[in-house]
């Protein structure tokens, strides 16, 4: 009896004055979905417990049973992304790099892949101020068709050849699945999967063949459970190298290009054992918000940042307004050092 009920994975709760025929009609669709049941009769309501693998159950059909109220998952839609699954912390290795333990990664580079001499300078300064991994972006999803859209394959070679001088792993943006091979031959060591591509399910499935660690930002819109389940899209294709990354979420206000929504942090530390990180560049939108908004990540417990920084920063191409200078970065790392240390955590 004791195991039948933690088999329970669904509950349907029946309406108050319930017949005996609208109960015998969900068990026989339960029976027909392959499932089990059990039936409670409560002095108020009806609930009958569904047995089995709710992945089996057709919830829109339950509910359109007359006499049902409320169909109830018991179970999380995700498993192998859900901390449910895996209690311990995932630490992801990215060539040597982990991301998840108790170091905290820094990830900084340019928004995007300029010149050959625009990445050179911004390596040098992004392992000068002691961050392991660099960001920048060969293509670039522009809201508008008419601003830069990146400099493509070109610009992945420049980049690779300016992180590899201070061996440096690369981290960069996805869009397109038809890009991927171009991608490997390439050694991209991180692919992010950006805001707007949360939910393209196609491309999720894809990085989701390969092993290559994947950064997943949350869409600017998107729920924690919609953002857990495009993680699980890529999980299922056996890649479980995922980084989350928060980015901030569209509101009401006008005053910062996104809100950080660093609540993220603890739900989804709590939620998966996954390693979660912060973009505080592309959340506040401006330079001079990203130092508050990056102390306050990892003070929350992030993993790490994504932090945008130009050599120069008034001459970036993308995203201009937002990037720390080099100088702005190292002053950052020693604030951050400080707090990592504070909360037992080092940098
Ligand atoms: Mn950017």
């Amino acid at each position: 009896m004791f195991i039948e009920v933690k088999l329970e994975t669904m509950i349907i709760i029946m309406k108050s004055h319930v017949t005996d025929d609208e109960i015998r009609a969900v068990e026989k669709k339960l029976e027909s979905m392959g499932m089990g049941s059990n039936v409670s009769r409560g002095i108020e309501r009806t609930v009958i417990g569904a047995i089995g693998d709710e992945r089996k159950v057709d919830k829109e059909a339950l509910e359109a049973l007359t006499g049902v109220e409320d169909v109830i998952r018991v179970m999380k839609p995700y498993k192998i992304v859900s901390r449910e699954s895996h209690p311990e912390d995932s630490v992801i290795d990215i060539r040597g790099v982990k991301l998840g333990g108790k170091q905290i990664q820094i990830i900084s580079g340019p928004c995007s892949v300029e010149t050959q001499s625009q990445m050179d300078s911004a390596a040098q300064s992004v392992a000068a101020a002691g961050c392991r991994l660099m960001r920048g972006g060969a293509f670039k999803p522009r809201t508008s068709p008419y601003t830069f859209q990146g400099v493509g394959v070109e610009g992945l070679e420049m980049f690779r050849r300016a992180a590899d001088k201070h061996n440096l792993p690369i981290v960069t943006e996805l869009m397109d699945v038809r890009m991927l091979d171009t991608f490997l031959e390439h050694k991209v060591d991180v692919i992010q999967i950006g805001t707007r591509n949360m939910q393209n399910f196609d491309l999720l499935k894809e990085v989701g063949r390969i092993q290559t660690p994947v950064i997943l930002k949350r869409g600017m819109s998107a729920t924690i459970s919609e953002w857990l389940m495009a993680a699980e899209y890529i999980a299922a294709g056996g890649n479980h190298n995922i980084i989350f990354c928060e980015r901030g979420v569209r509101s009401f206000e006008t005053y910062y290009r996104n809100m950080l929504d660093v609540t993220a942090v603890p739900v989804l530390k709590r939620e998966t054992h996954l390693p979660v990180i912060i973009d505080p560049s592309h959340a506040g939108g401006k330079s001079w918000m990203v130092p508050a908004l990056a102390r306050a990540a990892v003070a929350a417990g992030a993993d790490g940042l994504l932090v945008e920084m130009h050599p120069a920063p008034a001459d970036a191409w993308c995203d201009a307004d937002q990037a720390l200078s080099p100088n702005q970065l190292n002053e950052l790392m020693g604030e951050l050092r400080g707090i990592a240390r504070v909360i037992g955590r080092e940098l």
